[in-house]
């Protein structure tokens, strides 16, 4: 309880923080955009990971004005970064929503004012959901999804692999990618069930028209064999770690 006394004053007093964690198109290893990942500055106890607070404001409530806020924050950087300079220019925007904000009924209007006011192309956007936060109430996904997909916004299925084993979502919602989660990467090249895995994932999202992403890609050889495999996009700390904002303009005016 103390804990979230303290999260609200925070958010209220600017203690979060958004670092970008660049994505590579692997088809031309070039980057092709970031993921926001937030980060709350506490008073005492450093710079927290999202695994200490989210779960926290997920049941209080208080994702919803802290995901207004990454969204907007990561919205700000992209309009700076497409009027710095031609660094910035056909970046996409990874946000991650979790399960109450995705059924929340006021979640469109906050994406399309956000999208307005910092005159984005939504279509550079991309909300990234849960397998879990799909199927916790699918009516409501559904419904959401398609009033974010009418907007023009992307969606990519977050952790895919670890949530519920059910693929129907994949024929109800309108998915634009899909994000195999971490624990497969790691085993490529150690363990051929997870090669098999990725594979599939990959093979997977081609035939229903959508892009492959992976997550967590730490060595060149993984790189390189999912390249072989066709994975259109990756992020890891390979390429980079999530970056304050300072940090990722040095690094995109190296790589892009
Ligand atoms: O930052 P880190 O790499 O520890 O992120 C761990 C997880 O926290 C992410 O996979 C994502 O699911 C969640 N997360 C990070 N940023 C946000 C955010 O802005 N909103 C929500 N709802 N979840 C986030
Ligand atoms: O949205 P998601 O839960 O996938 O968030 C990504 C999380 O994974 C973040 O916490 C991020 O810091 C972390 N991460 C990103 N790249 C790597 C990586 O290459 N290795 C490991 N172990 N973690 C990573
Ligand atoms: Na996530
Ligand atoms: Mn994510």
């Amino acid at each position: 309880l103390r804990a979230l006394g303290e999260l609200r004053r925070g958010i209220g007093e600017g203690a979060l923080r958004v670092h970008y964690q660049p994505r590579i198109d692997l088809h031309t290893g070039r980057a092709s955009g970031v993921e926001a990942l937030v980060r709350w500055q506490h008073p005492t106890r450093g710079l927290l990971p999202p695994s200490e607070f989210i779960a926290m404001a997920e049941e209080s409530g208080l994702v919803r004005p802290l995901g207004a806020w990454v969204l907007d924050e990561t919205l700000k950087l992209a309009e700076s970064l497409r009027r710095d300079d031609h660094h910035g220019a056909g970046l996409e925007f990874a946000v991650n929503l979790s399960a109450r904000q995705l059924n929340d009924p006021g979640l469109v209007d906050m994406v399309e004012s956000a999208l307005e006011r910092r005159n984005m192309d939504p279509a550079l956007l991309l909300l990234e959901i849960t397998e879990t936060a799909l199927m916790s109430d699918p009516g409501a996904a559904v419904e959401s999804l398609t009033a974010l997909k009418d907007l023009g916004v992307g969606l990519a299925v977050d952790d895919f692999g670890t949530g519920y084993s059910s693929l129907t979502y994949l024929k109800k919602f309108p998915i634009n990618e899909l994000k195999i989660d971490r624990s497969f990467i790691m085993g490529l090249g150690l363990d051929t069930g997870d090669a098999a895995i990725v594979g599939s994932c990959i093979d997977l999202a081609h035939a229903v028209g959508i892009r492959a992403v992976a997550e967590g890609v730490e060595t060149s050889g993984q790189a390189q064999t999912l390249q072989d495999m066709g994975c259109d996009l990756a992020q890891g700390y390979l390429f980079a770690r999530p970056l304050p904002e300072p940090r990722l303009r040095e690094w995109l005016a190296s790589h892009t």
